[in-house]
């Protein structure tokens, strides 16, 4: 195809996102979701900054809709059963970071443990920092989502959510909550953080499910 009509855009740099966009597609196949670049390295996206975290005095807390509220110390989340995935990241600002493999404790497990009460619908994530973000527990209760504290063989770097981070692999990245303090069960759609300021209630990438 001639590209000579649309390099005199006024717009060069739009359409050679898209020129790229178009290329990995062809290379990755129905792989990428639309609108998305294949990356190699690993862009950092944090709003405000990474917190200090000692793992000494590390928290996670299941709470809310669940027959059983539970809290758990580093030790104690490192002793339930583990999983690894291999998984691609897509973030709405338009890269995509192929063949991550993460390890952690299955979100599935997590659910077994605390029993969602029948109304729990949805969960928010807390995050050290502040940060929320809201999922239907339906997209949490797949085989690949995990609470991760591994990435490709290493301990999760701070700026990348480490000691735990969520991994939802088949949603947006902003919804892989980094250090993560607690999912809250809840029985209706609440937005979090960037979802009130804009973002998709749910942001399923093969929809395009980037604002609202
Ligand atoms: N706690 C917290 N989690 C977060 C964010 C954040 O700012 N704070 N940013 C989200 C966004 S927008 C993206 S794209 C990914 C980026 O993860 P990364 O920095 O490891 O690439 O984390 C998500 N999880
Ligand atoms: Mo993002």
């Amino acid at each position: 195809m001639s590209d000579k009509h649309i390099t005199s855009s006024k717009e060069p740099m739009a359409l050679d996102l898209l020129r790229r966009s178009d290329r990995d597609r062809e290379q990755h196949g129905d792989r990428i979701p639309p609108g998305q670049k294949v990356t190699e390295r690993w862009p950092i996206f944090t709003y405000g900054s990474t917190p200090r975290i000692d793992l000494k005095e590390w928290k996670f807390i299941v709470a809310g809709a669940v027959e059983e509220e539970m809290a758990f110390t580093w030790e104690e989340l490192n002793a339930l059963p583990q999983i690894a995935v291999v998984t691609d990241v897509h973030c709405v600002t338009g890269w995509t970071k192929l063949d991550n493999e993460w390890r952690g404790v299955p979100f599935r497990e997590m659910a077994r443990l605390v029993q969602p009460k029948p109304e729990a619908q949805h969960v928010m994530a807390h995050c050290y920092g502040g940060y929320t973000t809201n999922i239907p527990l339906a997209d949490l209760m797949r085989d690949d989502v995990l609470l991760a504290h591994t990435h490709n063989g290493q301990p999760l770097a701070p700026e990348h959510g480490g000691p735990l981070r969520l991994v939802i692999p088949h949603l947006y990245f902003w919804k892989s909550a980094k250090w993560l303090r607690g999912l809250l069960f809840i029985p209706d759609e609440r937005p979090g953080f960037w979802e009130q300021y804009g973002y998709h209630i749910r942001g399923d990438p093969w929809k395009e499910e980037r604002y609202s």
